[in-house]
């Protein structure tokens, strides 16, 4: 079995990366957000360890969001088993212990731009001098979908109402100069020093009083966790009536068809 997720941890530095590693696009089926928190938990385990790196190993993607084919004529058990670990993710990731550094050397579409903005501090590849820059944002309305509000609510904090509404309504995905213009992102470099500038913001986050970091970043977003988990059934509940309607299922039926023409 290849694993989905690899970890690794710098001796000198203790600094963990864990590195999605599912290709063609890192997209988040079940196993592989059961991996993700898995990882998560196991670098948490470890006392020593302050900061994470949140990365790819694909070459031109950081994370093509949920795993369409999960929506896809779903089972009702496993759609919900389904919903229940990607919000695990958030949990784990946005409600870290650890300082977290995305290392965003592709694309980052919906569910992936939410693994960014789960993170604490956002690295994403140049768009300079590409022909096809990687883009980052949340296109659900797009694809006839909708964002979950705990999504929504992650966007709205990071980069402020105005331009969340404008990116939500109208399902913008932003080249990495325009995500750093408004805020999505805190960061561009080359994309061969993605990972290496990554691994050095985590090591100057790592140096920050763990406590007082943690307790800064639960300021910020302990009252979203506390919701979610208040209402992490309805949310379920929500989510499965809406993807297992007809309509719904006509727009990912398409959706997957046209992703996979593409190519040809
Ligand atoms: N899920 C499943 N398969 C996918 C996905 C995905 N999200 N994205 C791509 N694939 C598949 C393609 O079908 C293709 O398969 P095949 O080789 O069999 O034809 C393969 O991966 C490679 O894809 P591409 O050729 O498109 O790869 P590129 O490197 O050219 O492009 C991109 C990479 C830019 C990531 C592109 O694949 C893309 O745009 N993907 C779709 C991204 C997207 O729209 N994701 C949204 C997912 S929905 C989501 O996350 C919503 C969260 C909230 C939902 C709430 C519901 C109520």
């Amino acid at each position: 079995d290849k694993d989905l997720v690899l970890t690794s941890i710098d001796g000198d530095t203790g600094v963990a990366t864990i590195t999605m590693n599912q290709a063609p696009v890192n997209s988040l089926s079940l196993e592989m957000c059961q991996a993700i928190t898995t990882a998560i938990k196991e670098v948490e385990s470890q006392p020593e360890i302050q900061s994470l790196v949140l990365a790819s190993s694909l070459p031109g993607v950081f994370c093509a969001g949920l795993d369409i084919t999960e929506l896809h004529k779903p089972d009702e058990k496993r759609l919900t088993d389904f919903w229940h670990s990607f919000q695990q993710i958030y949990f784990d990731l946005y409600g870290s212990r650890l300082a977290t550094i995305a290392a965003i050397a592709g694309h980052a579409p919906a569910a992936g731009c939410m693994l960014a903005l789960s993170c604490d501090y956002r690295i994403m590849v140049s768009g300079a001098g590409s022909k096809k820059p990687s883009t980052i944002g949340l296109n659900e309305t797009k694809l006839g979908i909708v964002a979950p509000s705990w999504l929504g609510y992650q966007y709205i904090d990071t980069i402020g109402q105005r331009q969340a509404e404008l990116g939500l309504s109208l399902g913008l995905l932003h080249q990495p100069e325009q995500a750093l213009a408004i805020g999505l992102v805190d960061e561009l470099v080359p994309r061969e020093e993605v990972l290496s500038r990554a691994q050095a913001e985590a090591v100057k986050w790592g140096k920050i009083p763990a406590k007082a970091r943690l307790a800064s970043k639960m300021l910020a977003r302990k009252a979203r966790l506390d919701h979610l988990a208040a209402t992490r059934k309805e949310d379920n509940d929500f989510f499965r009536s809406f993807v297992t309607n007809e309509t719904a299922q006509k727009i990912i039926d398409g959706y997957l068809q046209s992703l996979s023409k593409k190519k040809s």
